[in-house]
């Protein structure tokens, strides 16, 4: 955060993590999610009242007075502490202009004020509490697919919300695949009017994503655009036409298109101008590049493709073609100073595997070996196989979640720091606005606790399970529709 008005390099603000977790207040010591990595707290207690109550800079802070990240950032975390008391002074401004206000002496001297003087001032008494803390993994991800169904911009700005009470900092916006392209691109207008569900209601305009891009920088989260290709490109064939492979069948062609066309010269020209305008729209020095699930096919059969196989030396080896066109495409992204992310698949199939940078795995079954694979060719590594929440599944199973390691697998400490973090993804094919945070929420919470907290103390589902619920009780007191664990009820329901 400091980094953005500084210049210089962010480290976590220990001291403003060490107050925002004091300050949720004693009723919900209980929930402080996810764990830090060290925290002990004593007996003495201190009142605390939003008269007495703010925000400073340490001295030797990196950033200054000023800084719109952190003053941003107490403007929010002050309402989300004294929520009763912003309200207060929302509806009855004037009243409490007037009011002396002490903090030992909770009366509030108005017949007129329908509200009890313990919740309108809020004097909570915070223990006496040391807490220090860092993440354990840098990159701390949710994929959000707004392909398979639209998400509208309000519902993405609430995710970035609760993703950051979870402290994610990364939001993945698988922002286009096969069903619709909602991006409204400059350079190609045609992408989303012809390829979106609709070109006026279910496209994200540019200052859409500015908006996206900033709401979430002021919350610590950094946006990772994924154009995926040159599978799940369905969409981009109805705005851009000769940028699909045509199929055939029996000789002639059938009507039907696959991935992108590795074998035109005119699909690297316009991948250049999609990806010159994609990376100053979105700032973020990485990109995610996708190269998952290609159907091959649809290349096998087009004699074109095989002429050009041919050409190239590739033979008949559908993996060397794949390779070449993703090499192109990381190319001309690292020329836009990008790096890219790639889905694991690229990395199977890819034999210079030199040219990636960063690997993304998901696939299930042995996802450790993968890691492991990926970690032993001095790759960066980002897990997701295991924190797939998109579907329903067994209800309880955030136990599933939570009991993930994903270090445990033979190998170097310099082997293991590759693996820079892990993604919950939340696929579209089953969510849109009405089931996403409910779906997500507190589930992807599991997840957030194994990418923020240390191993060794979270490593009991039985004593997460208490404190999961009274977290799940403070998304709900902010907002957050996330589902219940289980059998109970939250304390702020008093009704
Ligand atoms: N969409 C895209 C998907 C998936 C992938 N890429 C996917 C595949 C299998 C499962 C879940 C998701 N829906 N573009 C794979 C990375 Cl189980």
């Amino acid at each position: 955060m400091c980094a953005v008005c500084s210049g210089r390099r962010a480290r976590p603000n220990l001291n403003l993590l060490l107050l925002l977790i004091l300050l949720l207040g004693p009723h919900t010591v209980e929930g402080v999610w996810p764990l830090p990595q060290a925290i002990t707290s004593s007996t003495e207690r201190y009142p605390l009242t939003p008269q007495a109550f703010c925000f400073s800079y340490g001295r030797r802070s990196a950033a200054r007075p000023g800084c719109s990240v952190l003053d941003a950032a107490s403007e929010r975390y002050f309402s989300l502490i004294f929520p009763d008391y912003t309200y207060a002074l929302n509806a009855l401004s004037n009243l409490l202009l007037y009011c002396p206000c002490v903090p030992d002496n909770l009366s509030v001297s108005a017949g007129r004020a329908s509200l009890n003087a313990e919740t309108v001032w809020g004097a909570y008494f915070v223990n006496k509490t040391k807490i220090e803390d860092f993440p354990r993994f840098q990159f701390r991800g949710i994929l959000l697919d707004t392909s398979r169904h639209y998400l509208p911009v309000k519902t993405i700005l609430k995710s970035l919300d609760a993703m950051a009470y979870n402290k994610f900092n990364v939001f993945h916006w698988h922002i286009v695949d096969d069903p619709s392209f909602p991006y409204q691109s400059h350079t190609f207008p045609d992408l989303s009017s012809k390829g979106a569900f609709h070109p006026m209601t279910h496209i994200y305009t540019q200052s859409d994503v500015r908006r996206v891009i900033s709401y979430a920088r002021l919350r610590g989260i950094r946006v990772l655009p994924e154009f995926d290709s040159p599978g799940h490109t369905k969409s981009w064939g109805k705005g851009q036409s000769d940028l699909l492979t045509p199929c055939y069948k029996g000789g002639i062609p059938s009507g039907t298109f696959g991935p992108v066309n590795p074998a035109l010269p005119s699909t690297y020209q316009f991948m250049e101008r999609l990806f010159k305008e994609v990376s100053a729209v979105f700032p973020d020095s990485y990109i995610h590049l996708g190269g998952d699930e290609v159907d091959l096919s649809c290349w096998r059969s087009n004699p074109y493709v095989r002429a050009f196989m041919q050409k190239m030396g590739f033979g008949v080896d559908f993996a060397k073609l794949e390779a070449f066109y993703m090499e192109k495409v990381v190319n001309i992204t690292s020329f836009f100073n990008k790096t890219s992310i790639v889905w694991q698949d690229v990395f199977d199939y890819h034999e210079r595997r030199s040219s990636l940078s960063v690997v993304e795995v998901w696939k299930e079954g042995c996802y450790l070996c993968e890691v492991r694979r990926v970690a032993k060719a001095g790759l960066r590594v980002i897990l997701a196989s295991p924190w797939y929440l998109d579907q329903p599944g067994p209800t309880h199973n955030w136990a599933r979640y939570y009991t993930v390691w994903p270090l445990a697998f033979k190998g170097t400490e310099e082997q293991k720091s590759l693996v820079i973090g892990g993604e919950v993804c939340m696929w579209g094919e089953y969510v849109d606005a009405t089931n996403l945070a409910p779906r997500l929420w507190p589930r992807a919470s599991a997840a957030a606790e194994r990418l923020w907290s240390n191993e060794k103390q979270t490593s009991s589902v039985d004593k997460a399970f208490p404190r999961l619920q009274d977290f799940r009780c403070i998304l709900l007191r902010r907002g957050i529709q996330a589902e219940p664990l289980y059998v109970g009820h939250c304390k702020h329901e008093y009704h």
